[in-house]
């Protein structure tokens, strides 16, 4: 029978079959997907073909992968030739940020837009912790809220506690299978624990010491908040390596460089020092922000990012 992978710890996984029914499966055989190296072959989000092993004690096995609509993935941090399936089949990529306790950068989330841009998934910036911002931070704030609402991102700042923020959150993923992702600390499971009573997922303060969060949630969980909103909880992350983006597409997945492609004086234009490059004129325009620009050469520089 069809089911949904609910939850994997990459030894075992926990499928929801249309029936409503769980089971705690295991892999058989190999399942490899042409063209793409990667740690985990099945993720959270996959829809899978199982066969009941045990009706009592609610196992089985994962004979069959179904095609993928889409997923994403970053560099796997041990095997760096090789990709983690973060989730499949999301309709959106939710980015919780926070400026403080621990600050997400720039960097950061501009990678994060990149890819969630090559897969084709739309993202959304939650930045969360607004309780904790001083009045310059706020500022700092509203000026990059106003930045990614510019580039088309939908922002929502909020404070995980407060009953009308988390509200607007519910709005936000209504009736659509979503992944929460972000650095460690930044409140993904304390958000989703907001969201349906019957979510308890741990949660953990952050190290004071570092001023980073302490690796809480250690397996991505979908969870359903209706039978058609579905949101997966990841465990943080540092850094999202870019996987498969070659030079000559990166200026595609930043919406307001892809606005001017085609116009730049030469073709093959990498927009760094070429005669009539229009991407420059708007950088020196302050019509793209430095901040983008700066973190688009740093991608391009990034030798693992393009191979
Ligand atoms: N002040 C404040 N604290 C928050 C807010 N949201 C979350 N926290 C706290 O931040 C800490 C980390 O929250 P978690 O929900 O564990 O963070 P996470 O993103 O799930 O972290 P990992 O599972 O490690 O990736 C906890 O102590 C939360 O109580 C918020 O809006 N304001
Ligand atoms: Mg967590
Ligand atoms: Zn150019």
């Amino acid at each position: 029978m069809e089911g949904k992978v609910m939850k994997s710890t990459g030894s075992w996984y926990r499928v929801l079959t249309h029936e409503e029914n769980t089971y705690d499966c295991r892999l058989r055989g190999k399942f490899k997907i042409k063209g793409l190296e990667v740690t985990n072959p099945i993720a959270v989000g996959d829809r899978v073909i199982m066969e009941v092993e045990d009706e009592v004690e609610n196992t089985g096995v994962i004979t069959d992968i179904l095609p993928r609509e889409n997923y994403i993935i970053r560099k796997s941090t041990r095997k760096t030739r090789y990709g983690h399936i973060i989730a499949a089949n999301i309709d959106q990529a939710v980015l919780v940020v926070t400026l403080v306790f621990p600050r997400t950068s720039l960097g950061f989330i501009d990678r994060f837009l990149v890819s969630a841009e090559s897969f084709r998934i739309p993202a959304v910036l939650i930045f969360n912790k607004t309780d904790l911002l001083d009045d310059e931070q706020k500022a700092m704030q509203q000026e990059l809220m106003e930045l990614y609402e510019s580039i088309g991102y939908t922002c929502s700042a909020i404070t995980a506690l407060n009953k009308e923020d988390i509200h607007r959150v519910k709005v936000l993923l209504q009736q659509r299978t979503s992944l929460l992702s972000g650095h460690s600390g930044v409140g993904k499971s304390t958000v989703l624990n907001q969201l349906d009573n019957s979510i308890q997922q741990k949660t953990a303060e952050v190290s004071t010491f570092a001023n980073k969060g302490v690796h809480t949630t250690t397996y991505a969980e979908m969870f359903s908040l209706d039978q058609h909103t579905f949101v997966i909880d990841t465990p943080g992350i540092k850094e999202l390596g870019l996987m498969d983006i070659n030079e000559g597409e990166l200026s595609h997945y930043l919406p307001e460089m892809r606005a001017l492609l085609g116009a730049c004086k030469f073709y093959n234009c990498t927009h760094t020092h070429e005669p009539g490059c229009v991407v420059l004129e708007a950088v020196e325009a302050g019509e793209i922000a430095q901040t983008r620009y700066y973190n688009y050469l740093s991608m391009l520089a990034d030798e693992d990012s393009h191979r």
